[in-house]
C-alpha cells in the first residue's frame, strides 16, 4: 500500500511509485512541519510520463474527439473544482500556507472560471479563407501541438494548473505539468480530478521534482513540443535558451516589480486601500502585485500616514483564521531572501514606515515562516528594493512631481507585467494607462483579474500570451492548405 503522506507522479491517470530514488520532504510554511514526502521522476520516468503523454495525444479518440465535446469535459472539470473545493482549500492551506478567506474567495472561484472560460472556447477557433487565384483556395488552419510541458511556480497551483491545462486541453494538446518541488500537492489533485472530470488518461500528467533535474529532462524530451512556463525571469532565461536551441515554441510569464501611480487628484482612501491589498496579499508573493508606490509630493505626507495608518491593523498569522489577511512565506529560502531585502531598505535617505524583520506568531504557527508587512519610502530608482523583484511583503513608496517623472519612474525597471493609475481626471488616466510598458495596466483599480483579457508581457516580464482567446491560440500551431481545384 502507498503512504498515505507520500504524494507521487501522475501517468495515465494514476500514481507511479516507482519514478526514482530520491524524495523531498514537503513543508507546511505557515507551521515548519514536514506533511508529506514527494517523490522525484529520474530521466527514466520522465521519459516514461512524456511518452504515455505523447501516445494519449495521439490516440483515435483523442485525434477525433470534437472540439465541442474537450469543451464539455472542462466544464465538467470546473463543476468538481467547485464541488471538492473545501478539499481543495485544505489543500492548499497546507502545501502554500495561503489564507482561507483569500483561498475561498480568490483562488477557487479564478480557478473554475478560468476553466469555464476555455470550455467555452475550445469550438471558437477560426481558420481563415484568403483570396488567390481563382483555381486554388487558400486556408489558414490551427492544429495542436501534441505534448506540452506547463512548468509552474508555487504562489497559486490550482490558477496556474488551470491556465496551463484548460486552453491546452481546449486546443486539443496533452499536457504535463511540473508543479514547484515546494507544491506538489494541488497538482497531484488537479490531476486527479481531470481523471476524474472524464479527461482520458496520459492527456493530464503530472512529473515531481527539482527544476534542474526533473523540470531539465521534461523540456528537453524531444516529444514535448511546447514549453509554457511560469515563474522567474533567471529560469525563463534558461528555458528559452533551450526551447530556442530546439526549436520549441515557448510562452513565458516571468517577474515584476510593478508600480501603482498615485497622483494627488486620485481617491486617496481607495487608493490607499488598494495598494495595501495588493502589495500584501498572499504575503506579496503574487507577480502582478504592486511592490512600488509612486506618489505625487504635495500629498506624500499625507499619504504615507494613511498607509501606515492601516497597515498596522493588517492580521498576519494562522492562515486558517477567517480574518487573516497575511499568511507566512512560502520556504524558509524565500524568507531568507525577503528578510535580507527588508535588513539593507533602510538608510540611503530611505526609511521604515512600519514593519521591517520578522513576525512574531505563536502557538502552531510559531515555526512558520513571517515577515512583517513593510512600508519603506524615501524610495529612488537605482536601489535595490526599488529595482529588484523581492516577491515579499515590502512596498517601496517613491515620490514624484510631474506626470513625466511618474512614467519614467514606472517605465526605470527591467520588467514590464503591471501597472495602475489613479487620478480622477480621465484624460490623465487614459494617458499614462498607454505610456505605462508594461502588459496590464489598471486604472483606479487593481487586481481585476478576467479569464477574456490577455496578459501578455512586456520586457523581462515575459514572451507570449496567457488568457483570452490570444491564451487559446497560443497552445496551437499555424498551418497553411492550397488546394488547386
Ligand atoms: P522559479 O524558481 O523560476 O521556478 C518556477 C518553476 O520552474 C518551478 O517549477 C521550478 O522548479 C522550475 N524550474 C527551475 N529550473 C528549471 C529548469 N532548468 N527546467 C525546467 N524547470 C525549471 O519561480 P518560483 O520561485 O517558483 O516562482 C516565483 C516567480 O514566479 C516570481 O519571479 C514571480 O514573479 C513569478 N511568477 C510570475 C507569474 C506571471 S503570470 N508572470 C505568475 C506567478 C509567478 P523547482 O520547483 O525546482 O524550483
Amino acid at each position: 500500500m502507498t503512504d498515505p503522506t507520500s504524494v507521487l507522479p501522475i501517468i495515465d491517470g494514476v500514481e507511479v511509485t516507482d519514478a526514482g530514488p530520491t524524495s523531498f520532504p514537503v513543508v507546511n510554511p505557515a507551521t515548519g512541519s514536514t506533511i508529506a514526502s514527494e517523490t522525484e521522476c529520474d530521466a527514466a520516468a520522465v521519459d516514461r510520463i512524456v511518452t504515455s503523454s505523447q501516445r494519449a495525444f495521439e490516440q483515435k479518440s483523442w485525434q477525433t474527439m470534437a472540439a465541442a465535446e474537450r469543451g464539455r469535459l472542462l466544464l465538467k472539470l470546473a463543476d468538481l473544482v467547485e464541488e471538492k473545493s473545501d478539499e481543495l482549500v485544505d489543500i492548499e492551506l497546507q502545501d502554500t500556507g495561503k489564507p482561507i478567506s483569500q483561498l475561498r474567495a480568490g483562488e477557487i472561484p479564478l480557478t473554475a472560471a478560468i476553466i469555464r472560460f476555455y470550455a467555452g472556447a475550445a469550438d471558437k477557433v477560426e481558420g481563415s479563407i484568403k483570396s488567390g487565384v481563382p483555381s486554388e483556395v487558400l486556408m489558414q488552419l490551427y492544429e495542436p501541438y501534441g505534448v506540452v510541458a506547463g512548468i509552474l511556480p508555487w504562489n497559486y497551483p490550482f490558477v496556474n494548473a488551470a491556465l496551463k491545462v484548460a486552453p491546452g486541453i481546449a486546443a486539443g494538446n496533452a499536457i504535463v505539468l511540473k508543479p514547484a518541488q515546494e507544491t506538489p500537492l494541488g497538482t497531484v489533485a488537479f490531476a486527479k480530478l481531470c481523471t476524474e472530470a472524464g479527461i482520458p488518461p496520459g492527456i493530464v500528467n503530472v512529473v515531481l521534482g527539482s527544476g534542474s533535474k526533473t523540470g531539465q529532462a521534461l523540456i528537453e524530451h524531444p516529444a514535448v513540443k511546447k514549453i509554457s512556463f511560469t515563474g522567474s525571469t533567471s529560469v525563463g532565461q534558461h528555458i528559452q535558451s533551450t526551447a530556442t536551441s530546439q526549436m520549441k515554441m515557448v510562452n513565458l510569464e516571468c517577474g515584476g516589480k510593478n508600480a501603482m501611480v498615485v497622483f494627488a487628484d486620485a481617491d486617496l482612501e481607495r487608493a490607499a486601500e488598494a495598494a495595501l491589498l495588493s502589495a500584501f496579499v498572499n504575503s506579496g508573493q503574487l507577480c502582478v502585485s504592486c511592490s512600488r508606490l509612486l506618489i505625487e509630493k504635495s500629498v506624500a505626507s499625507e499619504f504615507e500616514a494613511m498607509l501606515v495608518e492601516r497597515a498596522k491593523k493588517i492580521t498576519l498569522g494562522d492562515p486558517k483564521n477567517e480574518d487573516t489577511l497575511i499568511g507566512p512565506m512560502i520556504t524558509n529560502g524565500q524568507y531568507e531572501i525577503a528578510l535580507k531585502y527588508l535588513a539593507e531598505s533602510g538608510g540611503e535617505g530611505r526609511q521604515i514606515l512600519c514593519g521591517g524583520g520578522k513576525a512574531e506568531v505563536n502557538g502552531a504557527c510559531a515555526n512558520g515562516f513571517w515577515l512583517q508587512p513593510t512600508i519603506v519610502s524615501g524610495v529612488k530608482p537605482g536601489m535595490q528594493v526599488h529595482d529588484e523583484e523581492i516577491f515579499g511583503p515590502v512596498l517601496s513608496v517613491v515620490q514624484f512631481e510631474s506626470e513625466a517623472e511618474a512614467v519614467r519612474i514606472a517605465n526605470s525597471v527591467d520588467y514590464g507585467l503591471s501597472g495602475s493609475v489613479w487620478t480622477r481626471d480621465g484624460s490623465k488616466a487614459l494617458r499614462v494607462s498607454k505610456a505605462l510598458d508594461t502588459g496590464i495596466v489598471w486604472a483606479n483599480t487593481m487586481l481585476a483579474g478576467y479569464p477574456q483579457i490577455s496578459l501578455s508581457p512586456h520586457k523581462l516580464s515575459g514572451t507570449g500570451v496567457e488568457l483570452g482567446m490570444e491564451g487559446l491560440l497560443a497552445y496551437l500551431k499555424r498551418k497553411s492548405i492550397v488546394i488547386g481545384i
